[in-house]
Parts: structure tokens; C-alpha cells; sequence
């Protein structure tokens, strides 16, 4: 861990701008503290990716809580789409002072599974990196040369030892940034139903037909999901297990629709409530 962050350090120096990958479903929880105190003197723009799984209102809300109070570039896109992608990067480009006979160096950092490689494939117009589902995929820094004389450099995602709060740590699990095996699947289940009761009770209704009313609880949502889906174990007792994979697969495919899972509130929030204590 040490010698990422160290490494990272040293990278970070070398190059003339940062395009952050955050997670649009989890801008807060997805940003790493460790990454933020680098490169302050680095052109920076901060990418909500994902934003085709996340609430388009909240994903609006955000850019502004960025651009307006916390006076930082924002833009929020899809990272298969070519042309939001480069709208990005010539975005986060455009703020090096250079010469442009000079190549530009900019590097894609971020937390693990929140898309930077494929961000820089859709840059590249082909596959030059490694992708997929899980977090820790990419393993070691690699550079690629882009058009318009920019040098792109992929990390691999990094996190920080001890995850604080506990919804912290069950927002990332839930969004796919946790490996899998860190945390129990019925707690991780548990956190994103309650919050899927709270904010978007009319998107669990609109997937899982089969609810004839909205559930009281969390509990009573994954136990009628193991139901209607047949997660069975023997004599017929409910697998939680399955249960709560089947409906995280579902949040995280945007199967449940697009959903948010913090807003700029909640931050709002939290920081009034850690002033007054
Ligand atoms: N729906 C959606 N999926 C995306 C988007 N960007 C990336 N993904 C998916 O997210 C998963 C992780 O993507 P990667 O590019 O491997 O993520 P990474 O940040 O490089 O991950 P590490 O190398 O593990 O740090 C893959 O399954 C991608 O297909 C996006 O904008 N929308
Ligand atoms: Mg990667």
C-alpha cells in the first residue's frame, strides 16, 4: 500500500494534469483522500463516470456542488462514449500552460472499478488495457501515446487501508469498488435496500413486479426477492446469500434503473453534524 502511494507520488509529479475518475453514483464516497492532497498544482478535472447508471438530477447536482463550492472542474460522462470521453480529456488539457510542440502528460487515477481503463480505451480508439467487473484489474502503470500529442497514462485503482465510516465502506461494496469477499453480501444488500426504500421505492416496484406492496424493510425486500426468484435452500428456507447477490447484480447493472447513491446533501449534512459535535 505504501509503495502505491509512493509510487503514485512520484507519477503524479512527472505529469502536467490528472483527469480523476470518480464513480457518478458515489462522487464522495468514490474520492480517495489519499489522491486529492497530491498534485495540487497539476491541471485537475474530476470525471463523474458511470453517469448512464446514476440519477441524472443527483449526477446535476453534483457538478455544481463541484464547480460552485468547491470551485473544481467537473464533467460527468459515460466512458464507452467516444465523444464524451475526448470532450474530457481536451477538457482537462486545455488547462495545462504548455508548449504545444511539448507532449502533454496526463494521468487517469482513481479508486479500483470506477472505469479508467476504459476511459483510455475509448480514447485510444481500440483496447490497450486490461478491463473488467472487478475491482484491482489493472496491476501496473502503462502509458499510451494519443492523438493531438498527449501521453495518457493508466493506474491501477487504489484504496486506503481502514475505510471509514461503515456506510462508506458499504456504499463502495455495494457500487463493485470492494472486492466481493471483503464484506458479508447480506449486509452489503441490506445497506442499498434500505436506501433503494428510501429514495427509490418506484424503481424496486417498476423491477420487482412481484412485490404486491412496497416492503417494510430491507429484510422483507431480499427475503420477497429470494422468494419470487426461488433461492431456496433445503426445506425450502430462504438462501439470503443468493438473494442479495441477485439484487446487487441488479443494482450494479442499473437493472433497478439509474440510481444515486449519495447526493451533495448528504455530505452537507454529515460535515453540519461533525461541527456541532
Ligand atoms: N455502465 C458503465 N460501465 C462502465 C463505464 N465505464 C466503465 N464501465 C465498466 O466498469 C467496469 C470497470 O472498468 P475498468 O475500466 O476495468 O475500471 P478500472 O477503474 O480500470 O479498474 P481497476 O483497474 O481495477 O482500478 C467494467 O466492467 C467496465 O465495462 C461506464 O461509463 N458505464
Ligand atoms: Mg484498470
Amino acid at each position: 500500500m505504501l509503495e502505491t502511494k509512493n509510487q503514485l507520488k512520484s507519477s503524479i509529479s512527472k505529469v502536467d494534469a490528472i483527469l480523476e475518475i470518480l464513480d457518478a453514483r458515489l462522487p464522495a464516497a468514490s474520492a480517495n483522500p489519499f489522491v486529492n492532497k497530491l498534485g495540487q498544482d497539476k491541471a485537475w478535472l474530476k470525471v463523474l463516470n458511470k453517469a448512464d447508471l446514476a440519477d441524472p438530477a443527483t449526477t446535476m447536482d453534483w457538478l455544481e456542488y463541484f464547480r460552485t463550492d468547491q470551485n473544481t472542474s467537473a464533467t460527468a460522462i459515460c466512458g464507452t462514449q467516444a465523444g464524451q470521453a475526448t470532450k474530457a480529456l481536451n477538457e482537462c488539457v486545455s488547462q495545462i500552460r504548455r508548449n504545444k510542440a511539448r507532449k502533454a502528460k496526463v494521468m487517469v487515477v482513481g479508486i479500483p472499478n470506477t472505469g479508467k481503463s476504459t476511459i483510455l480505451n475509448t480514447l485510444a480508439g481500440k483496447k490497450v488495457a486490461k478491463t473488467g467487473n472487478v475491482p484491482a484489474v489493472t496491476r501496473h502503470q502503462q502509458r499510451t501515446s494519443l492523438k493531438n500529442n498527449i501521453d495518457i497514462y493508466d493506474t491501477p485503482g487504489i484504496l486506503w487501508p481502514v475505510i471509514e465510516p461503515k456506510e462508506r465502506a458499504l456504499t463502495l461494496a455495494a457500487s463493485g469498488a470492494i472486492s466481493d469477499t471483503a464484506i458479508d453480501y447480506y449486509e452489503i444488500a441490506f445497506f442499498a435496500g434500505q436506501l433503494l426504500l428510501e429514495r427509490y421505492p418506484e424503481k424496486l416496484l417498476e423491477r420487482y413486479t412481484f412485490l404486491d406492496r412496497r416492503p417494510q424493510d430491507a429484510s422483507d425486500l431480499i427475503d420477497a426477492i429470494g422468494k419470487a426468484r426461488g433461492c431456496l435452500k433445503k426445506g425450502g428456507v430462504i438462501n439470503y446469500q443468493k438473494a442479495s447477490e441477485l439484487m446487487i447484480r441488479d443494482l450494479r447493472s442499473g437493472k433497478i434503473g439509474q440510481i444515486s447513491f449519495e447526493t451533495p446533501k448528504d455530505i452537507e449534512s454529515t460535515n453540519d453534524t461533525s461541527q456541532n459535535n
